[in-house]
């Protein structure tokens, strides 16, 4: 096969061809896709068959793209807001028009704020190198606008990885087959990275064990041989406790510590604060468990953590990463095949930030403005100067963002300019000036990494833009030019942008031997060149010391506690958050706390994952909702029963940031003390009463620990049932 796009794509031809893409969703298994395409339009999407860990079926979200793109609810033209801000009210206009309004307008904001005035907002609708992560970087740069700190999802575990391991690279799924004990921590593949699904029930055939920490007793967990359920944020307590076993009963490997880390003596002394007895108070497990999992953990080889992102939004998360660390060098499953970690591939591939962002050519960065304040900062926190327009794409920050009542407030701001480009009105198109109609994947060139593989794979355009729609690069080109920005690299066709990334990366990266983009095109996925072996095997790790750093300089000239930690908060009865949380209308019991919400009766809303959605994607979609059903939160028995709550009635959940209307699922699939409601909810479409609200309306946009992450799971609410 040697043709790119498997047989020739000609959209006039009556003839089906069949197109080569690669799912560009935010998911670590970037699947490949198969479209069919006759007279132009695309009749069939599905698994490409030569896709090894695709293999063949698709998720439930995405086996209806078709349905996704030729949605009647598709953007079809440039909109300018005719009605008051949030009306939804637009009237069509041209491009040209559109454009030219942009420009004018930051023209004004420009000559009288600078253009750090202008804040981009994007985040993960796509991942692909030209439509995210070129889009996100090189306008901007040259314009000068505000710099987005992309801490949404993971940050905090990626510093912490990067800090203990140097790099962020992990075992293939397949390598599971080799794995005695999978220990799956604050994740649930089986929405969240199905792929990984049936290697996992591979293994466990074979005998391997699986355990999986939650809170919640969530799909993957019910595939578990143990389900094991703390508080939510205990986990660093946890961890921490289990070293302690197992050091205390010499189940650690001394040599391989001597050997391969620095600060086995200093993180000594800090497992010794934990006892098991601590760590299982504070995770609120039988301390049996405590030491059942240590043992079971240091017993097994190989055995593999694997972890995700869930796990470390809250305001601890960093270091909660750091100590779950810790037990691979314990236990010196560093580089050992099946064992160690499985977190993230995306080091692997870190593309070329010069090729990216042209910073050479570009004036001094902006200031740097952190997404999780959204809100705050359109109210007035980015004071200089104010962020005076908002452009958005690739995200959808009035359903997605923490504390998103705020954001919408700010969105309503009659002195700010919001453009939107998006595929359809979404809850941040409602507020927008002015909508760009987008392209979805299946017309657009782009070029994919994956963070749960290590194939590459290059999406070639199935179709023509529907209607007017244009692709993220295609705007950014249009803007460039209307700024009167004249160098060539702000006009690189999307092709020519992924051959001067690829190209420049590759000239200083081991695994990018071989890959280029002919190759790309042609093959369908490219394999980098990671070898068989284990990540770490030759017991080398890219820190500063060459070693696993237990104890990090780096984080403690960042201002970090060096060792791992957990922040001994439970000592005087305080919640962590509430200390961590930063400022004081981000914490859960501002001036506005009702006197009727008594701290004792207050519970721990996690808001994970939605099995049919990625995260708000698909929240539209015909099927995907069916699969979902009404908004719902689920909660104990016992938490039901103290408040009154029956199944299936509506409840109000609430805190000082706002609230929203939830059917409740009374279930011991969550601890007691513990609610969970899923993300992605279009807030437009209604909660319980109706009002234009989802759970973010309550979620806490306080920052944590490390990278100004994200802290949706640590949020505090007052449930209570509606009286009729
Ligand atoms: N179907 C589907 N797939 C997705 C997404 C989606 O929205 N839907 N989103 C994508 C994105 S953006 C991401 S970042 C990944 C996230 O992938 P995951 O991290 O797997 O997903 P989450 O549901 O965010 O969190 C995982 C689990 O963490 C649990 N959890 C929450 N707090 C704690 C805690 O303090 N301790 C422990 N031990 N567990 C905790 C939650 O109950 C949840 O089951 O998934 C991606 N894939
Ligand atoms: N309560 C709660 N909220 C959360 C989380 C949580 O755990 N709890 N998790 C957070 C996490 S991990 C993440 S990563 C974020 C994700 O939040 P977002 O990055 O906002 O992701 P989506 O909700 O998928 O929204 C992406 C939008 O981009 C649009 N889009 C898709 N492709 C394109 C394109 O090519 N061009 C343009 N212009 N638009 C496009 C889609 O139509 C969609 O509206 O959500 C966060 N929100
Ligand atoms: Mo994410």
């Amino acid at each position: 096969m040697t043709d790119p796009a498997l047989t020739s794509s000609n959209p006039s031809s009556a003839a089906t061809n069949r197109v080569r893409g690669a799912c560009p969703h935010d998911c670590p298994d970037t699947c490949g896709t198969i479209t069919e395409v006759a007279d132009g339009r695309a009749v069939a999407f599905y698994a490409d068959p030569d896709h090894p860990v695709t293999d063949g079926w698709l998720c439930g979200k995405v086996r209806p793209y078709l349905d996704h793109v030729y949605h009647p609810d598709r953007l079809t033209t440039p909109l300018r807001r005719v009605g008051p801000k949030g009306s939804g009210q637009f009237a069509p206009i041209t491009w040209a028009e559109a454009v030219a309004e942009i420009g004018e307008r930051w023209r004004g904001i420009i000559a009288t704020h600078g253009a750090e005035a202008i804040l981009p907002y994007s985040y993960s609708g796509t991942l692909g190198l030209v439509q995210m992560t070129v889009s996100n970087g090189r306008f901007w740069n040259r314009l000068g606008a505000s710099q987005l700190e992309r801490a949404i999802c993971g940050d905090a575990a990626q510093t912490a990885v990067e800090r203990t391991l140097g790099a962020r690279w992990a075992v293939p799924y397949a390598d599971t087959a080799h794995s005695n004990l999978i220990l799956i921590w604050g994740h649930n593949p089986a929405s969240t990275a199905p792929h990984f699904m049936p290697y996992l029930k591979e293994a466990q055939r074979r005998g391997c064990v699986v355990v999986v920490i939650d809170p919640r007793r969530t799909r993957t967990a019910k595939t578990a041989d143990w389900h094991v359920a703390p508080r939510p944020g205990s986990d660093g307590a946890l961890a921490l406790g289990m070293a302690h076993v197992i050091v205390s009963e010499g189940l650690h490997d001394e040599a391989w510590l001597a050997a391969h880390t620095v600060g086995w003596p200093e993180l000594r002394a800090r497992i010794a604060e934990f006892p098991p007895e601590r760590a299982a108070e504070i995770a609120g497990l039988p301390v049996d468990d405590v030491m059942r999992l240590a043992r079971l953990y240091a017993t097994s080889r190989p055995a593999l953590i694997k972890i995700a992102d869930g796990l470390q939004r809250n305001p601890m998360g960093g270091q909660t990463t750091r100590a779950i660390l810790t037990l691979p060098a314990l236990t010196g499953q560093y580089g050992v095949r099946g064992g160690g970690l499985a977190y993230s591939t995306s080091g692997y591939v870190k593309w070329d930030g010069e090729a990216v962002n042209k910073w050479a050519e570009c004036p001094a960065p902006g200031r740097v403005v952190n997404m999780n304040r959204l809100g705050a900062v359109l109210l007035g926190e980015a004071a200089d100067p104010p962020i005076m327009s908002l452009y958005v794409f690739g995200s959808n920050p009035a359903a997605i963002a923490p504390n998103a009542g705020l954001v919408v407030q700010g969105l309503l701001r009659e002195d700010r300019v919001t453009v939107v480009h998006e595929l359809f009105l979404t809850d941040t198109a409602d507020y927008a000036d002015i909508v760009l109609p987008a392209t979805s994947n299946l017309e657009q060139v782009d070029l994919h990494k994956a963070y749960g593989h290590t194939l590459l794979r290059y999406n070639h355009p199935a179709i023509p833009p529907l209607d007017e729609s244009k692709s993220n690069w295609d705007v950014m080109r249009l803007l460039a030019a209307e700024m009167g920005f004249d160098e060539p690299w702000l006009q690189q066709d999307a092709e020519a942008v992924i051959d001067e990334v690829l190209t420049a990366t590759a000239a200083n990266n081991f695994f990018l031997a071989g890959v280029t983009l002919g190759r790309l095109k042609a093959e369908g996925q490219v394999a980098l060149a990671v070898g068989p072996e284990a990540p770490f095997a030759d017991g080398r790790f890219p820190t500063p010391s060459g070693k696993v750093e237990l104890y990090s300089a780096q984080l403690a000239a960042e201002g970090q506690d060096p060792l791992p930690n957990y922040s001994g908060v439970w000592d005087d009865g305080e919640p962590a958050r509430r200390r961590l949380a930063g400022t004081p209308e981000a914490t859960e019991e501002p001036a506005r706390r009702r006197r009727t919400w008594r701290a004792e009766e207050a519970l721990d809303l996690i808001t994970p994952a939605a099995h049919h959605f990625t995260t708000s994607s698909f929240g539209n979609g015909r099927s995907q909702l069916r699969g979902e059903g009404v908004p719902t939160i689920e909660i104990h028995p016992d938490d039901a029963a103290a408040r009154g709550i029956a199944h299936g009635e509506l409840v109000e959940v609430e805190n000082g940031r706002g609230c929203v209307t939830l059917r409740a699922v009374v279930t011991e699939s969550v601890r007691p003390g513990v609610v969970a409601a899923a993300k992605g909810r279009w807030a437009k479409r209604g909660d319980g009463r109706g009002a234009r609200r989802n759970v973010n309306w309550t979620t806490s946009d306080a920052l944590g620990d490390f990278a100004g992450q994200s802290t949706f799971h640590s949020n505090r609410v007052w449930v209570k049932r509606i009286e009729n």
